[in-house]
């Protein structure tokens, strides 16, 4: 694989939801040796360390389930900012902190490609939709709700502008297995390529996966990847506050990775909602370090193996 520039961004965003722990995040990572793996690829790393959010007034919401959501439109400022910045030098993995991060992350990476004239499109690997507004949330967990702010829908009228939206049409979703009815109503007759759990029993998950980066690859898409903790199994990643059974196995995980790698379109990547209170012995951090690395090259071998017939 080319050689990359690699850019660790901390964002320990903990107001996406009411369980807390996913602001310790970052340091998991940084502990499991998120750097050390990637300059044994032979990329280049510079940590950035932690964000903070910018500090924003607004009004309570409508609905008076929404939870901290000054928190998360400051986040959403920052890390907009920051996806820009960092986009132009190389390659930003943003170590939540928890899915409400995306916010901030895809519209600045969305807001990149705009800049560059390049398509832009989003591989959302998820037992969650995310595509909630503030006014559809049943939980009001804002987490629920980065897609819906990306793609435009309305209801986000306290949230930074968005210099670009992202084309439903771009959006891939995989791993999903819990999804509300107000989800449903935008889904059903959208234009998400949606793959639930069934689709990969059926099809296996190389079959969905190798479709999209082929839409990506033929008009020079950049692709932001958003990889959340859940769409892992629990007994595999058992560091989230809400364990959905069912999930992809961890050599899916890997499988999906190794194809994001040999595809070269990854711009940017967030690892979300580990939750390392809730982790055993470090093992969800590892995995998902394991995974990062496979994304950036790493291999049990360098060459295709032989087959036998
Ligand atoms: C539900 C809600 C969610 C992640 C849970 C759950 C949302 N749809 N997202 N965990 N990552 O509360 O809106
Ligand atoms: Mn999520
Ligand atoms: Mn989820
Ligand atoms: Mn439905």
């Amino acid at each position: 694989m080319e050689k990359k520039h690699i850019i660790l961004i901390g964002a320990p965003v903990d107001c996406g939801k009411r369980t807390r722990g996913c602001l310790m995040g970052p340091d998991a990572y940084r502990t499991a040796g998120i750097s050390e793996a990637i300059t044994a690829l032979g990329h280049t790393v510079a940590d950035r360390g932690n964000l903070a959010p910018a500090h924003v007034d607004v009004p309570q919401h409508g609905n008076a389930q929404v939870y901290k959501l000054a928190e998360n439109v400051g986040w959403t400022q920052t890390l907009m900012a920051a996806a820009q910045d960092a986009a132009p030098e190389g390659i930003p993995i943003f170590l939540g902190g928890d899915h409400a991060l995306a916010a901030g992350t895809v519209a600045g990476m969305a807001a990149y490609a705009a800049s560059q004239n390049r398509p832009f499109f989003l591989l959302w690997l998820d037992a969650h939709s995310d595509i909630h507004t503030p006014d559809t949330t049943d939980t009001g967990n804002l987490h629920g709700t980065p897609v819906g702010y990306v793609t435009g829908r309305a209801g986000f009228v306290d949230y930074p502008p968005l210099p670009a939206t992202v084309d439903p049409a771009h959006i891939c979703m995989i791993g999903l297995r819990s999804v509300d009815d107000a989800e449903h109503a935008v889904l059903d007759d959208g234009d998400v390529t949606l793959v639930d759990m069934r689709k990969i029993d059926e099809d296996g998950i190389r079959a969905p996966l190798a479709g999209f980066l082929d839409r990506v690859a033929q008009v020079n898409g950049l692709l932001h990847v958003s990889l959340d903790v859940d769409f892992l199994d629990p007994s595999a990643a058992p560091a989230v506050g809400t364990t959905v059974p069912g999930g992809a196995t961890e050599r899916e995980g890997h499988l999906v990775m190794e194809m994001l790698s040999d595809s070269g379109l990854v711009s940017s990547l967030d690892l979300v909602e580990l939750n390392p209170f809730l982790d055993e012995r470090g093992k969800t951090a590892t995995l998902m370090v394991d995974l990062t690395a496979s994304l950036l090259g790493r291999r049990v071998f360098d060459r295709p193996t032989r087959r036998s017939l």
